[in-house]
């Protein structure tokens, strides 16, 4: 029966018919997905805290409005995102957990600082845009839940470059201060953002069997390349230099090549000890324990009502 099963699952899967979380599947494929799906959900509850870190300096009540906006989807993306995982039998307390002890992983961009307000055109700009490059695909992934979860969270996730491109734009128009933060800015998000995509293809354990399950569509190596070949051109509109000397067109393949990614930095910040791991998770364990009170309340109160219902 379980041979039987399994081809079944597979030819849902080469027929690209999503697999729905009452169906069969292997326990390893149910394994990966809570796995890539926690640790992306991780990443929105986390990603709020260096954008977080500017609502209350942004440079005005309009960019303060548009902010707190973008911080609040980030949130309900982190949401869908833990509910699709709970599809998969994975428990929400458990996840949390697990993100508190430092025991799951999150993505490595968000570990560095938001030193100046020309960070957060940065993070929108370069960060969102990266992720939309890996998640449009996801849109098509083989788990029903997952997929259907990124189609919104892409199109708040548009929203958010453009305003980020916007910010970016107002600066680069601005005056030489303004153009130099900026550029500064680029300069220190740039390398991290290219190490969002994950290890090259030869060093990522994952993307084979990944990708045979469909669950990723395409690899690391694929979208970092697609990446750099849609911002170098965004980054010459705005008058901004590529921090790359290595970087050039190639011809042949027609795209850039670009130079070495230090490897040994995202190791480092992926084990835990980049600028902002430490205070990261410091913060979110403190708003989980300043909030129980809150989660105590809600409960007591539902079973109330409950209670006042079966009488
Ligand atoms: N940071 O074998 P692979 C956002 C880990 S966007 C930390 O290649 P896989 C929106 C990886 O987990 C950011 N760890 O793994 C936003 C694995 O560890 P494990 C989140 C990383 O899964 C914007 C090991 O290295 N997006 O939040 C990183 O096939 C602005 C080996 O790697 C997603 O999560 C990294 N950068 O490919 C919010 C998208 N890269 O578990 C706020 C969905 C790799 O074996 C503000 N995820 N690792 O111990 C994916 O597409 C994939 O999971 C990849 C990694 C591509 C990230």
């Amino acid at each position: 029966v379980e041979v039987n099963l399994e081809e079944q699952f597979e030819a849902k899967v080469a027929k690209d018919i999503r697999i729905e979380p009452k169906d069969w599947m292997p326990d390893a494929y149910r394994k990966t997905l809570i796995r890539q799906i926690s640790q992306h959900a991780h990443s929105e509850i986390v990603g709020m805290l260096p954008e977080g870190n500017w609502i209350t300096r942004a440079p005005s009540l309009k960019r303060k409005a548009i902010l707190l906006a973008k911080v609040q989807d980030e949130a309900g993306h982190g949401l869908y995102l833990y509910s699709a995982a709970e599809t998969l039998g994975a428990s929400r307390d458990q996840m949390i957990a697990d993100l508190h002890s430092g025991k799951a992983k999150y993505s490595s961009i968000f570990n560095y600082p938001t030193l100046s307000w020309a960070d957060i055109g940065a993070i929108g700009w370069l960060v969102d845009g990266a992720a939309i490059m890996n998640q449009v695909p996801l849109c098509r992934t083989s788990y029903g839940p997952y997929a259907r979860a990124m189609v919104r969270v892409c199109k708040e996730e548009s929203f958010h470059q453009r305003q980020g491109f916007e910010i970016m734009m107002t600066l680069c128009n601005g005056a030489p201060e303004q153009k130099k933060m900026a550029q500064e800015a680029f300069n220190r998000w740039w390398w991290p953002t290219l190490m969002m995509f994950g290890p090259k293809d030869e060093e990522s354990p994952n993307t084979e069997q990944s990708m045979r399950w469909r669950i990723k569509r395409f690899t690391n190596d694929e979208l970092r390349q697609r990446f750099v070949d849609m911002m170098v051109p965004q980054a010459e509109f705005l008058g901004l230099t590529v921090p790359d000397k290595d970087l050039k067109w190639n011809e042949a393949k027609n795209g850039y090549d670009y130079g070495q990614i230090d490897w040994d930095e995202f190791w480092s910040v992926v084990k835990g000890n980049g600028p902002c791991n430490k205070q990261r998770i410091q913060t979110r364990v403190k708003a989980d324990q300043e909030g129980a009170w809150v989660r105590e309340a809600a409960l007591a109160h539902a079973e109330k009502r409950a209670q006042r219902e079966r009488q």
